[in-house]
């Protein structure tokens, strides 16, 4: 599917995040193309390495082993978001060096559940000074903590975004980029490349 006729602003923003927490399906969600993934079927031999019984995903089949893509045009037909769906764990992080150039910012997902998994993707955006927004992905079995709790126990700055969404669904997860959006733009300049 071709972008119409006429200039667009091309704008490049990371979605990121622990294993399982939401990203293929965020990005899935919010883009207007079919999207590339690269998800492929676990197979024991990732038993010990991603732990999905801790995280109640037992039935989780696939993980995403490089990135995920998709394109979004915002009202007005002038600005396009390319997402790229980061891999979350460890051993994917030369790769994801490679995605982050050039970002505007990043949706970082998170849950409840496991916040302490989140803070080495956040760190490396930090590194980068990269804009992010956090966006906590809503599991039925994650607790359900008052936002001002998880902004302390991720430690987050006054002005970073928090926000609560649905990945599976499309406002939810819009409203989670917008927020993201806006943050970038009113830290233009920081980061962006
Ligand atoms: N309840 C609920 N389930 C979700 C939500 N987002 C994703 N899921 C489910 O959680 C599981 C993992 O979602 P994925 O989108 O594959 O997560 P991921 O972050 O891409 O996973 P990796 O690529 O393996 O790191 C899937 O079974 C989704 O259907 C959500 O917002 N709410
Ligand atoms: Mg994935």
């Amino acid at each position: 599917m071709y972008l119409p006729e006429g200039d667009h602003q091309r704008v490049k923003i990371l979605v990121a995040g622990p294993l399982g927490v939401g990203k293929t399906t965020a990005i899935k969600t919010l883009s207007q193309i079919p999207t590339l993934h690269t998800d492929e079927v676990m197979t024991d031999a990732a038993a010990g390495t991603d732990d999905l019984s801790l995280i109640g995903l037992r039935d989780k089949k696939t993980t995403t082993v490089a990135i995920d893509f998709g394109r979004l045009t915002l009202p007005g037909d002038r600005v396009v978001l390319y997402l790229y769906g980061t891999p979350g764990q460890r051993r994917f992080l030369p790769l994801w060096e490679g995605i982050a150039f050039g970002a505007l910012g990043a949706l970082v997902l998170v849950d409840t559940r496991r916040l302490d998994e989140s803070f080495e993707v956040m760190d490396l955006i930090e590194e980068r000074g990269l804009p992010y927004a956090v966006a906590v992905n809503t599991f039925p079995d994650s607790p359900d903590y008052d936002l001002e709790i998880v902004r302390s126990k991720l430690d987050l700055a006054p002005d970073t975004p928090l926000i609560t969404c649905d990945a599976r669904e499309l406002n939810s997860s819009l409203n989670a980029l917008i927020e993201l959006t806006a943050h970038s733009i009113s830290s233009a300049g920081v980061g962006a490349s």
